[in-house]
């Protein structure tokens, strides 16, 4: 069975790659239709060999047979647009932190609840990328040990923030002054990313808290975090501090990951062997080292957990979830 999918936000970083993740994944797709702003309409862009010239989004680019559509365009874009396409019959799989929290909305990770995805009313979410990353390795751990509380201290790419923070990186490297960041992040580290909250956590923190507990469907688990923009071109590492009501040997925690769907476990420090950035740039897994105790508490675990932010972290999760959609027989 072949579709029609449409992009939205086609030529932007995740789009870019929704496009080489559909073409690697060799996704059934009989018509791709791509829209941009008007900025970029116009421009021709190559999908398995062929040219497909990219259009500008409007109310109407929905009216005609389209099943799938991949949003990546911000969240006003979603905002607006998401809802004209699910009133048309197609099912959005939305990229953006827009429609996320919302109780009709699934919020999905194919790894960890990918029958959740069954229960769409016409827009499926895919997770902040920080947030994908954590839920691989840590749903078959609260399955087994039953989490108490979590703490993420995130390290995160500059891709996170698409061309412009990319940009930001490579001139300050050069010694150019920074334009889109408030402060150089070439060689510094900056404790804000997105936008601060009442709370004083930053949005990017609180999403990880509430889309943690919305993914894992368990909302006594306590979760906090400090997310930090680092240096790194394109994959977000996190430190994860666990803590189970349940206790565990540790070789048992190793045995659970190594047989989890997604995750890779580098963990070799005899041979200064751990997960880097540099390294999972480029691909889909979900890199997993450093795997020890926590003393001082009964049942606490430590990990670094690293995976490309912009591949498993947005285009490749939310291809993924199209292909469940056509896996159980959705469209
Ligand atoms: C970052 N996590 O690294 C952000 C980017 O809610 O989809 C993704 C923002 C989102 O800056």
């Amino acid at each position: 069975k072949k579709i029609n999918v449409a992009l939205v936000g086609a030529t932007g970083m995740v789009g870019r790659t929704f496009i080489k993740v559909l073409e690697e994944r060799n996704f059934p797709i009989d018509n791709i239709y791509m829209f941009s702003s008007a900025k970029s309409a116009g421009t021709t862009v190559k999908f398995a060999g062929k040219d497909v010239v990219v259009e500008e989004l409007n109310e109407n680019s929905f009216d005609r047979d389209i099943q799938i559509a991949l949003f990546s365009a911000g969240g006003g874009i979603s905002q607006k647009f998401a809802p004209i396409a699910a009133s048309k019959g197609v099912i959005v799989v939305d990229n953006s932190s827009q429609w996320r929290m919302d109780p009709n909305v699934p919020l999905v990770v194919p790894e960890v609840n990918p029958e959740a995805v069954k229960n769409h009313k016409g827009i499926i979410a895919n997770p902040n990328c920080s947030t994908i990353q954590a839920m691989v390795p840590l749903k078959p751990l609260h399955d087994k040990y039953n989490l108490k509380r979590v703490v993420y201290s995130t390290y995160q790419a500059v891709s996170g923030s698409g061309v412009k923070g990319v940009q930001d990186l490579e001139d300050g490297i050069q010694g150019k002054p920074n334009t889109f960041y408030p402060h150089p992040i070439a060689f510094n580290c900056l404790p804000h990313i997105d936008v601060f909250e009442e709370n004083g956590y930053t949005k990017e923190e609180m999403k990880m808290v509430n889309e943690t507990m919305k993914i894992l469907e368990d909302y006594n688990i306590k979760v906090t975090a400090t997310t930090v923009r680092v240096p790194v071109r394109g994959a977000h590492s996190e430190s994860i501090n666990l803590e189970f009501n349940k206790p565990f040997e540790l070789e048992d925690v190793f045995t659970a990951l190594k047989n989890t769907e997604g995750v890779v476990i580098v963990d070799n420090p005899a041979n200064n062997e751990y997960p880097l950035a540099v390294d999972a740039e480029g691909h889909d897994e979900v890199y997993v080292g450093r795997i020890r105790r926590d003393f001082s508490v009964d049942n606490g675990v430590n990990m670094w957990v690293v995976a490309d932010n912009i591949r498993k972290g947005a285009a490749t999760n939310a291809v993924q979830i199209a292909e469940l959609l056509l896996k159980y027989d959705l469209v």
